[in-house]
């Protein structure tokens, strides 16, 4: 086998796009660096009297909520000032919280794991995957704006959707898809609610994925999942031609559409790229719902599968020729447009979503296209500001553009206008951008933030792994204007940025939380009062440990127990004030968990050291903190 065969990258393959693909790479020509760089400084210094800047005690406008990639966790920031508030472990293992180590966060994250899954992960000691690439986090939707319920986010790396309680800011669901590969795009039904998350998986594969068909990439195929947001489980799929990238959907509850950047089922990057013309698919819901009605659908694990291929000529997509590998899907808040990004295209395709219906009765597929401006090189995905003006990353341009969404209309119409309005330097490599409240029909043209993928020389250097960059962007005046620089760790694909008033966060548990619904049952089998638990409870090798916490003491100055001990500790924390919380940690036996007030947390682990191991609150709490500890005393064997 040649370097050739095994990479996919050839020689021939990478340099086929010449400087647009070195730079698709990260490869910036020196100069240009420099000379942003400056631009920058010029933009920062006329922005002295910003709008962003809150004084000290001051309150944020806005959530927003970040995805972070690789990381696997969802960030909150405020915004405009773009303070980091919290970060909610989604994907991840997370040493603070102990998600992924508690056994209320371990239910969680293996509950809708699939069955082959839970096997493969057993035989390795595990109960779920502890990594996660979180790209896009999305609010539920009711009547075509943000309720405040919900926000759903993707894990591409372990084809995964997960559901966040706004109301407690926790992960309370996580679903697994059946029949995919890597779940990348993912948006909520807009309209009349979600109703449907969409799920798009990213990478093709034999339908039945068991060994068979391994070479026999005809035989591949790509599924699209509509996921019922309030149950948490697939409510159907639909199998397509090519890969699958972005999806997003109108706001009349009828159509979602995908790109795909791979219509040519290529296995690598010269295949891959190799048509001028690429897809997205639109799907008709309706027609979805009534095909499920009416049984035309097989069931693969669980799953009900309908066969939307374009070689199947189905009544359940229709395929409309994009330009070179689109990427981002966007639907404008007027209703009525979608863009489609076109990334190695310098365009953006505009679908009017009022022809679709023509495209599903027979009319020509790219009929339903109004507008196809040229905007710079490397658009990858577009937000607006409600007043008519859409917003462009230009990837390769290290730009976002400014263009009129009804000049692009008549520009392709034959009149002589252009629809570009500006274009402002960014730094560097923008991927997504969204606006405030952009994804909804209460776009407000205030902020938009530009995600951008390298900072280089922005910051004093932290080493080979630079952070990224994030911009602030004013856009409430004819001029867009950096007003704000956020260095931020890994990775930021998407933001939303959501009205304050929208989401209204608890500020301490209940004691009826479904979260802690198992460990009181077990404190009732064991006849134990779970809220204000001091007892050691002895089942064969079992050891379950009842304890609560009033700042600052644990109810449990010490436990014992043998060696080999299976040991399970439940500590709650009966403190009720706003910003009390504990936390448990027990040292050299790698257990951390954090306890917030009126919650219960519990660890299971086994005792096989024996001696004396201090257990300790590593939360902050009292002006006695330090001396919330207590022993766990291990009789040898
Ligand atoms: Cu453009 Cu994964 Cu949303 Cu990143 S995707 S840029
Ligand atoms: Cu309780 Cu620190």
């Amino acid at each position: 086998m040649t370097d050739e065969n095994k990479t996919g990258i050839s020689r021939r393959g990478l340099f086929k796009g010449t400087a647009g693909m070195a730079a698709l790479a990260g490869a910036l020509p020196a100069g240009a660096i420099g000379s942003l760089g400056l631009i920058g400084a010029a933009t920062a210094a006329a922005a002295d009297d910003n709008k962003n800047e809150l004084k000290p005690g001051e309150l944020d406008e806005y959530y927003g909520i970040w995805s972070s990639g690789q990381t696997g966790e969802l960030r909150i920031l405020g915004v405009p000032s773009m303070r980091e508030l919290m970060r909610i472990p989604v994907f991840n293992r997370c040493s603070a919280t102990g998600w992924g180590q508690t056994n209320e966060s371990l239910k969680i994250l293996s509950d809708g794991l699939l069955p082959e899954t839970k096997e493969f992960l057993a035989k390795r000691g595990k109960v779920t995957y502890d990594n996660g690439d979180l790209h896009h986090a999305h609010m539920s939707f009711t009547d075509g704006t943000y309720d405040g319920r919900y926000i759903y986010a993707n894990d591409k790396a372990n084809t995964r959707v997960a559901r966040i309680d706004c109301k407690f800011m926790r992960v309370d669901k996580i679903l697994e898809i059946p029949n995919a590969h890597d779940i990348h795009g993912m948006r909520p039904q807009k309209y009349p609610r979600t109703g449907y998350v969409f799920a798009n998986s990213e990478h093709e594969g034999p339908l039945i994925n068991d060994g068979r068909d391994l070479t026999d990439v005809s035989k591949y195929v790509n599924v699209f999942t509509a996921i019922d947001g309030d149950t948490m489980q697939v409510a159907w799929q639909v199998i397509v031609s090519g890969n699958l990238d972005n999806t997003n959907c109108d706001y009349q509850g009828l159509y979602a559409f995908s790109t795909s950047y791979n219509s040519e089922m290529g296995m690598n990057l010269a295949e891959m790229t190799a048509a001028e013309m690429d897809h997205v698919v639109a799907f008709d819901i309706k027609a979805i719902e009534a095909g499920i009605a009416a049984g035309d659908y097989q069931e693969l694990n669980g799953a009900k599968v309908l066969d939307g291929r374009k070689e199947a000529g189905s009544a359940y997509t229709r395929y409309i020729p994009i330009p070179n590998s689109p990427h981002g899907v966007n639907t404008a808040p007027d209703g009525k447009h979608v863009m489609i990004a076109g990334k190695l295209s310098p365009t953006v395709s505009v679908i009017d979503v009022t022809k679709v219906p023509d495209v599903f009765n027979g009319a020509e597929p790219r009929s339903c296209i109004v507008a196809e401006p040229q905007l710079g090189l490397g658009p990858l995905h577009t937000t607006f500001d409600g007043k008519g003006y859409a917003y462009t990353t230009l990837f390769l341009d290290s730009q976002v553009v400014k263009w009129d969404i009804d000049k692009a209309i008549r520009a392709y119409a034959g009149e002589e206008v252009d629809p570009i309005v500006s274009k402002v330097d960014v730094a560097y490599q923008p991927g997504h951008i969204n606006a405030s409240m952009a994804e909804t029909k209460e776009a407000d043209g205030k902020w938009l933030v530009s995600l951008n993928k390298f900072s280089k020389d922005r910051f004093i250097n932290v080493g080979p792994l630079k952070p990224e960059n994030e911009q602030l962007i004013d856009i409430s005046e004819d001029e867009m204007r950096v007003v704000h620089d956020s260095p931020t760790f890994a990775e930021p694909h998407d933001a939303i940025m959501v009205r304050a008033d929208i989401i209204q966060p608890a500020s301490i548990w209940t004691r009826d939380h479904p979260m802690w619904e198992a460990a009181r049952q077990q404190a009732e089998a064991d006849g134990v009062d779970l809220d204000y638990g001091a007892d050691v409870i002895r089942d064969g090798n079992k050891v379950r440990v009842y304890m609560h916490s009033v700042a600052p003491a644990f109810s449990l100055e010490s436990f014992e127990v043998n060696q080999g001990d299976e040991v399970t500790v439940y500590v709650t924390n009966m403190d009720d004030i706003d910003d009390l919380t504990h936390g448990f940690t027990l040292s050299n036996h790698g257990v951390a968990m954090e306890v917030g007030p009126q919650a219960t947390a519990s660890v299971t682990f086994t005792a096989d050291r024996p001696g004396v191991y201090w257990y300790y609150c590593q939360w902050f709490c009292h002006a006695l903190h330090m001396e919330m500890r207590g022993r766990m005393l291990v009789h040898p064997a």
